[in-house]
């Protein structure tokens, strides 16, 4: 595998609104972007992470040191052994080429944990592979829709009634789910107000980790509200309370935050913690293991569905790909370019069809063109790395 440059990206994209959840307020998407140049090809990705430490351990600086100090130098390694990747035996509906399993196995010998720090270098693996093969992402992962189902994630407004302005901003767009998010307090009046106004609404609520097992009869109250899923109200590392909420629950609880691997839905799944599962690409180290994620789920009943990190076009078009695949069965929260910035990233923005879906990406690899003068605008450190 050649690759003639790498370059990191630090920048910081403005919101066109902030977004406030149960535990921290982001205004700008703020991550580091990596990009690869080889024979002529340039590849991107994204890694996760944003500038605060709240959603997990990991940050746009965290990110950039792991990658400079760790996993740049691996890459770098891999790239000039050109060492070769046993073949593949499972039969499976689309194939984890060669490249992106020899560096799944060298970035997890190197790197324990910092999931979004691989994720960035493995999304721009796969769009390079793709673009040299002239394939989109859907077909290498073996999605099937053209479209992907999608709603929008709404912060936590000044009010119930704030909130609800905002709900119906989003809902005369065309969004078709919403999800609100809570934290102790600022949920039953809020979830209510949305309730009442539009009784048929496909509707869920995410704690991000801010509520305690013993807020167990608080989150009892949100049963009313027949809501889709409650998504991530205990901690992080705290699968095995969640086990202990679900039962006194009617509605589904659902695991974000808790869930970085195959296993910990394993845990998840025979424990009875969740009933549904978030896949973000981002959180679990990259596509290959969203993928594994997706398979293990489906083949156990366990429906899924695309999460975001507030990405820009780069992500989005790799979330929107890996969101075709059959086992997501509800709405994604990948929304449209214009629900986070004013100009996205890349050259043809997402826009939202009017059956609440996003059109997934045709072109080979992302299938994104990257407008680099508005990825220069909004840098604020960059570094070249040569092989
Ligand atoms: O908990 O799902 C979350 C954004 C950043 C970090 C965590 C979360 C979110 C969102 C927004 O809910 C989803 C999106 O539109 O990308
Ligand atoms: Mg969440």
């Amino acid at each position: 595998m050649q690759i003639d440059r790498l370059t990191l990206y630090h920048i910081c994209l403005p919101y066109v609104t902030p977004f406030q959840t149960s535990r921290w307020t982001e205004t700008a998407r703020e991550c580091v972007l990596v990009r690869l140049d080889a024979g002529g090809i340039t590849a991107w990705g994204e890694c996760g992470a944003n500038q605060q430490s709240a959603y997990s351990y990991e940050t746009t600086r965290t990110n950039w040191l792991m990658l400079e100090d760790f996993l740049v130098p691996e890459l770098v390694r891999l790239v000039s052994s050109d060492s070769a990747a046993e073949g593949q035996t499972e039969s499976l509906p689309y194939k984890i080429p060669l490249e992106i399993q020899a560096w799944r196995r060298a970035a997890e010998a190197a790197v324990p944990g910092h999931p979004m720090a691989k994720a960035g270098v493995e999304m721009a693996l796969w769009d390079l592979l793709g673009q040299r093969q002239g394939r989109p992402l859907q077909q290498m992962v073996g999605g099937t829709r053209s479209e992907v189902a999608v709603g929008v994630s709404v912060g936590i407004q000044a009010s119930p009634q704030k909130l609800l302005e905002v709900v119906e901003g989003y809902l005369a767009q065309g969004y078709a789910r919403i999800k609100l998010k809570i934290r102790p307090g600022r949920d039953l009046d809020e979830t209510a107000a949305v309730r009442q106004a539009h009784p048929d609404l496909l509707l869920q609520v995410d704690g991000n980790s801010a509520y305690r097992l013993e807020d167990a009869p608080r989150l009892r109250r949100l049963d009313d509200f027949n809501l889709l899923l409650i998504e991530q109200p205990l901690g992080a590392d705290d699968i095995f309370d969640h086990a202990r909420l679900q039962p006194q629950l009617k509605t589904p609880l659902c695991l974000d935050e808790s869930i970085l691997s195959v296993s910990h839905a394993r845990w998840a799944l025979e424990l009875g913690a969740c009933r549904v599962i978030n896949i973000k690409p981002a959180r679990v180290g990259g596509i290959a293991e969203a993928l594994a994620l997706h398979d293990y789920c489906r083949g156990r009943g366990m429906p899924v569905w695309m999460g975001g990190m507030l990405e820009t076009g780069i992500g989005r078009a790799a979330n929107a790909a890996l969101a075709s695949l059959p086992g997501f069965t509800l709405p994604g929260d990948i929304s449209a370019s214009s629900r986070y910035f004013a100009e996205d990233l890349v050259e043809d923005p997402f826009t939202l069809n009017p059956n609440s879906t996003l059109t997934v990406p045709t072109g080979p690899g992302l299938g994104v063109k990257v407008r680099e003068e508005a990825v220069e605008k909004v840098t604020l450190r960059k570094e070249v790395f040569k092989n």
